[in-house]
């Protein structure tokens, strides 16, 4: 097994399309990565949309990964994914507004990056049950790197954790931890 590599936490989100599919979809893209390895998932939660009125609801939940890419790369692959998956990033595209997909890097280690094209700890999580919630079903005890608080006391203390539903595990979603990382099947 390759050794070294870092754990890097993901956020995935669609409203937009087949949620599902798109969710069963960024396992198999990230499964195709050489310097990247899915070890478990979250489970997958409906969240109502935070942001500009109108658009539905989301679907959100979280990734660990073992990255051998350095934190702008990893930026750069989950970028690619999202245009591979459809992701509308026009300049008219309204911020916070609707998606296909979200790929945001949560947690690099216990770094913290402040780059123009990067920020991690991502700047707003802690403030997201739809962020939160998920974080705390895959790494309850995870310390902030910022804050040094637990990710399930985070998540706790969330007052719009009942905007955060869980949701019937869409086929090829990972389903547990497995030694050597998770695989949605197929792909
Ligand atoms: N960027 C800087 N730091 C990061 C990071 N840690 N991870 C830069 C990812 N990107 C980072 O991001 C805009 C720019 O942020 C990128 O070019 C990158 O260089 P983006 O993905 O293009 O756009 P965005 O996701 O719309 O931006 P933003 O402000 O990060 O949005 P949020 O905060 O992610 O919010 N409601 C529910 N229920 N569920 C959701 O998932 N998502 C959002 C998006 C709004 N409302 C939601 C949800
Ligand atoms: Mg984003």
């Amino acid at each position: 097994m390759r050794v070294g590599g870092e754990i890097v936490y993901v956020a995935v989100g669609a409203n937009l399309g087949d949620r599902e599919a798109t969710f069963a979809s960024v396992i198999r893209s990230l499964d195709r990565e050489a310097d990247l390895l899915v070890l478990a998932a979250s489970p997958v939660f409906e969240t109502a949309p935070v942001g500009p009125l109108g658009q539905g609801a989301y679907l959100n939940a979280a990734l660990e990964l073992r990255s051998w890419l350095a934190p702008l790369d990893l930026l750069r692959r989950l970028q690619q994914i999202e245009g591979r998956l459809g992701r509308d990033r026009s300049p008219d595209a309204p911020r916070w507004g609707p998606r296909t997909i979200d790929l945001d890097l949560l947690f690099y280690g216990d770094r913290c990056i402040d780059l123009p094209d990067l920020v991690v700890p991502h700047p707003r999580a802690h403030e997201r049950a739809f962020v939160m919630r998920p974080m705390a079903e895959l790494a309850p005890g995870f310390r902030h790197p910022v804050m040094g608080i637990p990710i399930v006391e985070i998540a706790r203390g969330r007052p719009d954790v009942d905007d955060v539903q869980l949701w019937p595990r869409p086929p090829g979603w990972p389903g547990n931890r497995k030694e050597g990382g998770v695989s949605g099947g197929g792909g």
